[in-house]
């Protein structure tokens, strides 16, 4: 388990202050990147209050946004200048297994003063995004996480292309980042901020008649959104990054932690982006000025991303989610475990082989919803009826429920498999696969 007691204020001398890089909004393919890890005093915008202290990657929160187009190689190095370890993984990208940034599991963690180099090609066009993973309930809240942006070889006619990162910060009385992590919050629906925002990656007035494409990342550690937005007839296209073989009307999605997804659609009035699961809250939107002439086409799929070919299963696991506040016992040593094991064991949940197919039964024993992510490759959600449902690396399941996903393992290694709710999984919600 990992540590979830009040850690000690990070000291930021001026210096360290004043070497803070500003990146660039976006940065450009094929090119090596640096992802400076570092305490930076921030101050959060839409947030009235003087500067927090946080953790960066550059000096920018949240972290740049990297573009690059299906195919690029992506070189980065990760130098860590905080005073702890820490590790990126790229959310969604089906890297090889070295790369994939996950403790005790593909690489020893990063100390202080240490650099690694990431190095891959992105093989699928979508919406994507990095974060730290170690540590990340307290790393990624802190601010450890950026898009990651695979544009199309054909991308589809818009006129605009704006990531909207949904956010949810915790504040304190001052008006700064509260890092308190309250204990209760492991054990039930994990560290809830009090100010939740959508982050617009740019935030210039549109036109009534714009085609525009939204890219909604939810970054929150553990908060999940509903969200609904007007001022556009969106249609759905894609969900984690993956392209659907047939656009849905968007009417109210619900995203779970690490999930993502596109809408495409034209402007008919101010867009305005709100969470509707609990009370409507308004996150944030754009104003519209001026107006187009719309489109005559309708909006269509999106490029198909290259699938595995989806062969017979050759193993059904069962994997039955237990504990968290007023659960049943179970023989985990923490709040939360997988089929009576809390943690990373030295013992993957399964063994495959790869290029074959593995159906995993999802059972909530919980009073609590959990969002839970494979490394790797994506999987199919199975319908009640059997039906293949959408292609996701990250899979939502409400109190009580059941479902079934599918995946072909094509890519060889140490795959975590784990609740994207991050305070969860600090406390022993977390297992992986062994594809050999
Ligand atoms: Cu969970």
């Amino acid at each position: 388990m990992q540590k979830m007691n009040r850690r000690h204020m990070l000291s930021v001398s001026a210096a360290a202050l004043a070497a803070a890089v500003p990146a660039t909004r976006a940065l450009a393919a094929n090119r090596s990147l640096i992802f400076r890890a570092e305490p930076s005093d921030v101050r959060l915008s839409g947030v009235d209050g003087p500067a927090s202290q946080m953790m960066t990657y550059n000096g920018t929160f949240p972290g740049a946004e990297i573009r690059l187009q299906q195919g690029d190689r992506l070189d980065a190095r990760l130098d860590n200048a905080l005073e702890e370890g820490t590790l990126i993984h790229w959310h969604g990208i089906r890297v090889p297994n070295a790369m994939d940034g996950v403790s005790m599991l593909t690489q020893e963690v990063l100390s202080p003063r240490q650099s690694f180099e990431y190095r891959f090609s992105v093989p699928d066009a979508g919406t994507y995004w990095y974060h730290a993973h170690y540590l990340s309930y307290d790393q990624v809240a802190r601010g450890l996480f950026g898009p990651l942006i695979i544009t199309e070889t054909h991308p589809p006619d818009v006129d605009r292309d704006i990531t909207v990162q949904l956010l949810d910060l915790k504040i304190d009385a001052s008006g700064r980042f509260d890092p308190d992590t309250d204990t209760l919050a492991f054990t039930t629906l994990g560290r809830i901020g009090n100010v939740q925002k959508a982050h617009l990656s740019d935030p210039q007035p549109v036109r009534i008649g714009d085609r525009i494409r939204l890219r909604l990342i939810n970054t929150a550690t553990d908060r999940i959104v509903a969200v609904q937005i007007t001022g556009m007839n969106g249609r759905l296209v894609a969900l984690d990054g993956m392209p659907l073989a047939d656009p849905r009307v968007f009417g109210v999605l619900t995203l779970g932690p690490g999930q993502r997804a596109d809408v495409i659609g034209d402007v008919t009035g101010e867009i305005i982006v709100n969470d509707v699961r609990e009370d409507a809250v308004i996150l944030g939107g754009l104003s519209a000025s001026g107006e187009r002439t719309r489109r005559k086409v309708g909006v269509s799929a999106l490029p198909s991303n290259p699938a595995a070919p989806f062969g017979r299963a050759a193993q059904d696991v069962e994997l039955v989610m237990q504990g968290g506040a007023g659960g049943g016992a179970h023989r985990g040593f923490a709040g939360w475990a997988f089929n009576d094991q809390s943690g990373l064991s030295g013992q993957p949940l399964v063994r495959i082989e790869r290029d074959t197919a593995m159906t995993i039964r999802l059972v909530n024993a919980t009073g609590w919803p959990h969002a839970i992510h494979l490394h790797g490759q994506h999987f199919y959600e199975i319908g009640t009826d059997g039906s293949i449902g959408d292609y996701r690396d990250t899979t939502l399941l409400e109190p009580g429920q059941t479902r079934i996903i599918a995946c072909q393992f094509t890519n060889r290694g140490r795959w975590l498999l784990h609740c994207h709710m991050l305070s969860h999984q600090a406390d022993g919600m977390v297992t992986w696969i062994d594809v050999t």
